[in-house]
C-alpha cells in the first residue's frame, strides 16, 4: 500500500528545521471567510486561541460539580484490579497512578462529560466540523511525588506513531483539582503551534510503553524551546477546580514535577475532526493501541444533555 505524502516529517535520522503549518488552526468556512464566530466563543477568543493556540476558561464548570470526578479519579487508583490495566501508566516516582487513558470507555461519568453540549460546541466551533474522541485520559501528580513531562507537540506525536494526517484536533483539559504555581500546571508556549517543530532520531518499537513514563524520542532540542521561549514567553494558566483549557494539538507543553502538598489532576480529551481520521502512522511502525489512538469508534460525538 503507497503511504501518503508526510507533510511532516519527524524523528529522521537527519535534523530538520521547523517550518510554518501549512493549514489554518481554526478550521471551517464562515470563520475563514468573515472572522465572525458562529456558536459560543466570542471573536475575540477565537482570535486569541489563533494567536495564541490556547484559550484558558476559568470555572467552566462549578467547583461543586467536577468534586465526584476526582472521587471516581481516586477510586480507580486505588483499585488493585483496575491499577494492573494497560491503559493504567504508574508513576516512575513512588507507587502513583500517572496516567489513566480511555476514560471515556472505564466511566459512564466521563464518558458523557466529553459529550456535554457546552463543551462539545466549543470545540466544534474550533474544529469547523463533526468530531470524535481520538484519545482521552486524566494525568494524575500526587503531592510531593508526581512527576512531570518534557517539552513537547502533542500533534509530532500523533501525526508519527498514530498516522493523524492534518493538525486538526484539539485538546480538551479540565481541572479535577485546584491547579497553582507549585502543583505542577501545564506550561505552554504561545505562538508553538504555527510551527511544526521536527524531532531528530527513529521512534523505537512499542516507543509508548516508555514515552509515557519519560518522553525521550519526540521532545525538540533545548535550543529550539529556549528560541521559541525567548521569543514568546511561557504561560502557566491557574485556576480552580472545573476551569478548561483548550490547546492546539500542535502547541508545544510541558510539565513540572509536584513538589506541593496538593496533588493536581487533570482531565483530557482529544477530540479530531472526523475529516481527520487516523492513516497508518508515519514512523512505518505498527499502529498503537487503540486506547491512545483510536480507531474503532471514530462515530460523530452527539451532545449528550
Ligand atoms: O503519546 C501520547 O499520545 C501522549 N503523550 C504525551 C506526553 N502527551 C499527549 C499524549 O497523551
Ligand atoms: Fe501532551
Amino acid at each position: 500500500m503507497l503511504q501518503a505524502i508526510d507533510q511532516y516529517p519527524s524523528r529522521r535520522r537527519e535534523d530538520i528545521s521547523p517550518f510554518p503549518r501549512n493549514e489554518p488552526v481554526i478550521h471551517g468556512r464562515d470563520w475563514q471567510s468573515c472572522r465572525s464566530s458562529d456558536g459560543p466563543l466570542t471573536t475575540h477568543q477565537m482570535e486569541s486561541y489563533e494567536e495564541k493556540g490556547f484559550l484558558w476558561m476559568e470555572r467552566f464548570f462549578s467547583q461543586e460539580w467536577i468534586e465526584p470526578f476526582f472521587k471516581e479519579l481516586k477510586e480507580i487508583a486505588r483499585s488493585e484490579k483496575l491499577r494492573k490495566r494497560r491503559e493504567v501508566i504508574m508513576d516512575t516516582q513512588g507507587d502513583e497512578v500517572k496516567s489513566v487513558f480511555a476514560m471515556h470507555t472505564l466511566s459512564k461519568r466521563f464518558a458523557e462529560i466529553f459529550s456535554h453540549p457546552d463543551l462539545l460546541s466549543v470545540v466544534q466551533q474550533l474544529i469547523g466540523s463533526d468530531v470524535y474522541i481520538h484519545q482521552s485520559r486524566i494525568n494524575y501528580k500526587s503531592g510531593f511525588q508526581g512527576s512531570g513531562f518534557e517539552w513537547h507537540s502533542d500533534f509530532e506525536t500523533w501525526h508519527t506513531e498514530d498516522g493523524m494526517p492534518r493538525m486538526r484536533a484539539v485538546s480538551a483539559s479540565i481541572m479535577l483539582t485546584d491547579n497553582n504555581p507549585f502543583n505542577g500546571p501545564l506550561m505552554l508556549i504561545p505562538g508553538s503551534h504555527k510551527l511544526f517543530v521536527p524531532c531528530q532520531g527513529a521512534t523505537p518499537d512499542n516507543n509508548w510503553q516508555q514515552s509515557l513514563k519519560t518522553q525521550k524520542v519526540g521532545s525538540p532540542s533545548e535550543e529550539i524551546i529556549g528560541q521559541l521561549a525567548e521569543e514568546n514567553g511561557i504561560e502557566a494558566p491557574t485556576g480552580p477546580a472545573g476551569s478548561l483549557l483548550l490547546f492546539e494539538c500542535n502547541t508545544l507543553h510541558a510539565s513540572n514535577r509536584n513538589m506541593s502538598p496538593w496533588p493536581r489532576a487533570n482531565l483530557f480529551c482529544v477530540y479530531n475532526s472526523v475529516e481527520n481520521r487516523l492513516e497508518r502512522p508515519f514512523s512505518g511502525k505498527d499502529p498503537r493501541p487503540d486506547f491512545l489512538g483510536a480507531r474503532e469508534n471514530t462515530r460523530a460525538l452527539r451532545a449528550i444533555r
